[in-house]
């Protein structure tokens, strides 16, 4: 066994997005890529000597093969431990819970999220720090600045590891761990929820259906739903981790988990459904015959927080994604605590975390979470729900409804046109952006616009800032346009639209969603015209 120092050259386009480095699998795979983008990493971590480093990723195609060069690329630079989930499995969620529980430096996560998977899919691979959540971007600039100018990489020349059992190896006298990836995320759950309560509901013949989409957070299911709190066998569908996920896209949304969306609308429909995303920190809850939007189930969760023993003391605050609906913060308001509004992407919440100024955070896109770590948590999110379902007795669609009527209903969806041409996609921004000044006061298809601008966010903890975070147009009826473009996409450019609107009166909650949002999109596709700029007459997908 021997390190070598390998020359590279510096290869363009490594800048991570909103959640690391997503690229085409056939990039990823190329000679050098990971490498390079690694090795930049480490370079910007500085002395990585004696740290221990978590790895794993969700099970993807090329998931294997990047545990081994990375395992030899952390020897080569000193680490003195690798912990590894087994069978190069880790979800996201329990990839913070470790190296939070282990008191790891940082760890590497491989995924691509909800992004498909396979030889033809993507792959990704983002860093998170010593707190748990995804490096900041002082951080991840620097990485992508590094490799820019990188001229070497480091890695040994020793024989792949065996990582589909337990137990310890070594790699140039680094210690490899390889660990049950699901042991100690379980064990954080069971300490935050009441696993008594849900057991006597499974045990008295609640049904429910977990789709892990053959993605990560199966096993972690299996473990959890129908090892510890009892859930009837077959519970979990689709709960084994795939290298494509099935062919499928996995991400939970109504369009992609129609599976689950079809059993949930059949006359013996289970009580409850829910489904995780690619890299387990997605959620999407589902009653029968009753979605609900992720934007109110973080306000549902805020509002009846106290009813898991994780969060008795109550809240310090609410955190959520700009785009994200106004929900939360009337729940906010009710209980007296903070509501913040970031950026989209997780990396943003972490600081407010670390302050204890949030305790919940959400955001639009199926994501939820909490000060219990630093990633947006999938099973968490289902086991807060089933816990809050315990207590109450109630439907997931007496809830919702319940919560409209006190606190009213936000009406929320996406509109999603994706790999639009880039160079189009950041025309129509650039063109709204010139208009935004005039449109203060303007009615836009009855709605007068109160504020429109350019979302800038300065971090209240530490005081960093970014710009340019998505156009927002806020209406004086307190309803809301958001456009931004994905930074997590790996062809062409996708437009995400955003459209909110507020509705006090419990008579007129129940309208179809995209009727009631009708004047808003309409008033959208005049001001930013996007059939003309995009060629597309309608969204790929709306959610
Ligand atoms: C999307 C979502 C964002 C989320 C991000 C990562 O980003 O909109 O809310 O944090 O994905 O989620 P974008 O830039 O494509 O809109 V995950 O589950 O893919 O890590
Ligand atoms: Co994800």
């Amino acid at each position: 066994m021997a390190i070598q120092t390998i020359a590279t050259q510096p290869i363009a386009g490594q800048k991570p997005g909103t959640s690391g480095l997503r690229k085409k699998t056939a990039v990823f795979s190329q000679p050098y890529y990971l490498e390079n983008f690694v090795q930049s990493v480490f370079d910007t971590l500085g002395d990585c000597t004696g740290k221990t480093l978590v790895l794993g990723g969700d099970g993807r195609y090329h998931n294997r093969k990047a545990i081994q060069t990375i395992l030899k690329m952390a020897a080569a630079h000193g680490y003195a431990s690798v912990l590894v989930g087994q069978g190069g499995i880790l979800s996201t969620p329990a990839a913070s819970c470790v190296i939070r529980k282990r008191g790891a430096a940082g760890g590497l996560i491989l995924s691509a999220s909800h992004n498909p998977g396979g030889a033809d899919g993507d792959f990704g691979i983002k860093y998170n720090i010593a707190a748990g959540g995804p490096a900041p971007e002082s951080v991840t600039d620097a990485i992508y600045s590094r490799t820019e100018s990188i001229t070497q990489y480091r890695i040994s020349d020793a024989q792949d590891i065996n990582i589909d059992t337990i137990g310890v190896a070594q790699i140039e006298g680094m210690r490899v761990e390889v660990f049950d990836p699901v042991a100690d995320y379980a064990e954080l759950m069971s300490r935050l929820f009441d696993f008594d309560a849900i057991r006597k509901l499974f045990a008295g013949g609640f049904t429910m259906r977990f789709d892990g989409m053959s993605a990560v957070s199966g096993p972690y299911a299996h473990a959890i739903l129908e090892g510890m709190l009892g859930a009837p066998k077959g519970t979990v569908i689709n709960g084994t981790p795939l290298e494509d996920f099935g062919g499928h896209h996995p991400d939970p949304n109504p369009v992609n988990a129609a599976q689950l969306i079809a059993l949930m609308a059949q006359p013996d429909a289970p009580d409850f459904g829910a489904a995780s995303d690619g890299d387990g920190d997605r959620n999407m809850i589902v009653g029968r015959k009753f979605d609900v939007t992720p934007s109110d189930s973080l306000a549902v969760l805020a509002a009846n927080a106290t009813v898991a023993p994780g969060y008795r003391a109550g809240l310090k605050g609410i955190a959520r994604s700009m785009p994200t609906s106004r929900a939360a913060d009337k729940v906010a308001q009710a209980l007296g605590i903070p509501c913040h509004e970031t950026p989209t992407g997780w990396k943003y919440f972490g600081t407010l975390l670390d302050a204890d100024m949030a305790t919940l955070c959400g955001e639009e896109s199926y994501g939820t979470g909490s000060s219990h770590v630093r990633e947006k948590d999938g099973v968490w999110a289902v086991l807060f729900w089933l816990n809050l379902l315990a207590a109450t007795g109630k439907s997931v669609e007496d809830i919702v409804t319940a919560h409209w009527a006190r606190f009213g209903r936000h009406y929320y969806s996406r509109h999603d046109y994706e790999g639009i041409d880039a160079a189009a996609a950041n025309l129509l921004m650039n063109d709204l952006r010139v208009k935004l000044p005039a449109l203060k006061g303007q009615n836009l298809n009855g709605h007068t616009v109160e504020l429109a601008d350019d979302f800038s966010y300065t971090d209240p903890v530490d005081g960093s800032t970014a710009a340019k975070q998505g156009i927002r147009i806020v209406m004086a009826d307190g309803s809301r346009i958001v456009l931004r473009l994905s930074g997590t996409g790996t062809e062409g450019a996708t437009l995400r639209v955003y459209f909110e609107l507020y509705e006090p009166d419990p008579a007129q909650q129940r309208r179809p969603v995209q009727q009631a949002l009708a004047s808003l999109i309409a008033a959208a596709d005049s001001v930013a015209a996007i059939s003309l700029q995009t060629g597309r007459s309608s969204p790929s997908v709306i959610t």
